[in-house]
């Protein structure tokens, strides 16, 4: 780690998640001094290999626009790269190292065979035009093609990138390929997309909240629940927890909070699509729209008092402060949607406080994991029912709550999902590397 922070010394995001990882699995490092022997983490912390490519553009007005686009092939040890596309400002080397990283230990724990990848570009898609987003994947992809393909690497959606988006850039990728054997996941239905994928995310972090209430004998029925964001996966969430008998009451944009103590269901979660079609990135409108609720402009939802803490629109969006909050007011649940929503003091100070928490990489398994299944229907040139890909969401999700109480469990009988869900992951990836040598 004192190299990785020498070496990486502005990396900082990655460094996090290399430290959150490194610091729960000492116990089975040492066990295995094989994996020492190996070198295992030294090869595990840098990615295979890294692209990074100039993405121009034309505006509406002809101007001509330069981001920069990245993909990053992490590891490829249990199956082809996989994993999203970022389009947001934010993306940088730093945040993709970080995204691709967790994204190997979350592929594995999905039982898939599916290695670590992340992607995207510093660009952001407020208020452009379809036609600008189109070119704008065009050209990505134009570059991006030649590195990709179903059985090397395959690209999903991530913040920024929705079906639309892999459209165009699958629509390109066809062109430049010549052939149509899926390469991205996340496609729409008609053209080889899988039913449950754009619910997957949301669906699966409710499935495996419901099991971590479950483990303390409570249940998710009649709980209130703050969700941050209101992208795909904040929908999602909001969708199975209403289904699940729960009460939304939050969600938020870059602009603020909405609260609505009536609750965010039926036509109001289908409002949420709207918003996020309108391409502004805010959440006020809510509040015109349906006036019993209240806009907290510039706040997150975490200082209202609620049962469960979904944090589901992008990393360290909850800290220490908001931590101390939740516990104060006596939460009894907290999972990340999004990957690495909490801060590393915020992490801290739920697992000292002993309190129910579920880590990114295991509780937003579901998305990769309906990706996975993709690639499986696109690879035997068929496709499931939603009622067949749904169940098969449930069963991956029990399985990696297996998994964490396998490997989590203390021995005051606490369940660390954090260390629970590295060391599955780690184990599953570590030991593929040793049998395939040093390569
Ligand atoms: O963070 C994630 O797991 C995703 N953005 C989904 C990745 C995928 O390949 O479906």
């Amino acid at each position: 780690m004192t190299q990785l922070e020498a070496k990486y010394s502005n990396e900082k995001e990655y460094l996090q998640a290399v430290r959150g990882v490194l610091s729960t699995i000492e116990e089975v490092y040492d066990e295995h001094p094989e994996y020492e022997k190996a070198c295992i983490l030294e090869q595990l912390v840098e990615p295979d290999r890294i692209f990074i490519f100039k993405v121009p553009w034309t505006d509406d007005q002809g101007n001509i626009h330069v981001n920069t686009g990245y993909r990053v092939q992490f590891n490829n040890a249990i199956g082809p790269y996989k994993g999203g596309l970022r389009f947001h400002p934010s993306v940088s080397l730093s945040s993709l190292k970080f995204l691709g990283f967790e994204q190997i230990f979350k592929n594995a724990l999905t039982s898939l065979p599916m290695g670590g990848a992340k992607g995207g570009a510093d660009f952001s898609p407020k208020g452009r035009s379809n036609g600008e987003i189109m070119r704008f994947c065009q050209s990505f992809v134009l570059e991006l093609w030649h590195n990709i393909g179903p059985d090397t690497d395959v690209p999903a959606g991530d913040i920024g990138v929705g079906s639309r988006e892999i459209g165009y850039m699958y629509g390109m990728y066809k062109k430049l390929a010549r052939e149509n054997t899926g390469t991205f996941t996340g496609k729409g239905l008609s053209y080889g997309g899988s039913l449950i994928r754009p619910e997957a995310t949301g669906f699966g972090a409710l499935y495996f909240v419901s099991r971590m209430l479950r483990e303390r004998g409570m249940d998710i029925k009649g709980k209130t629940v703050a969700i941050s964001g209101f992208g795909n996966v904040a929908w999602g969430a909001a969708l199975k927890a209403t289904q699940l008998g729960a009460k939304v009451v939050t969600i938020s944009g870059p602009d603020g909070y909405v609260y609505d103590p009536q609750g965010i269901s039926g036509k109001k979660i289908d409002y949420m699509l709207e918003l996020r079609t309108s391409g502004q990135d805010i959440v006020k409108p809510y509040v015109e729209k349906f006036p019993e609720a209240v806009f907290y402009p510039g706040k997150r939802p975490w200082e209202q008092k609620v049962d469960i803490a979904l944090p589901c629109a992008i990393q360290n969006e909850l800290d220490e402060n908001d931590a101390r909050n939740l516990i104060e007011n006596n939460v009894l649940c907290v999972a990340e949607v999004s990957n690495m929503g909490c801060t590393e003091k915020a992490v801290d100070l739920f697992l000292e406080n002993r309190m129910l928490f579920g880590p990114g990489k295991a509780v937003n398994a579901g998305g990769v994991a309906v990706s996975g299944l993709e690639m499986s229907q696109n690879a035997m040139h068929l496709s499931w029912s939603a009622e067949e890909v749904d169940e098969k969401l449930r069963y991956i999700m029990s399985a990696i709550h297996d998994q964490c109480l396998k490997y989590g469990k203390e021995e005051d009988g606490y369940i660390n999902y954090v260390k629970g869900a590295n060391i599955a992951g780690f184990i599953k990836v570590a030991d593929a590397m040793m049998a395939q040598g040093v390569v």
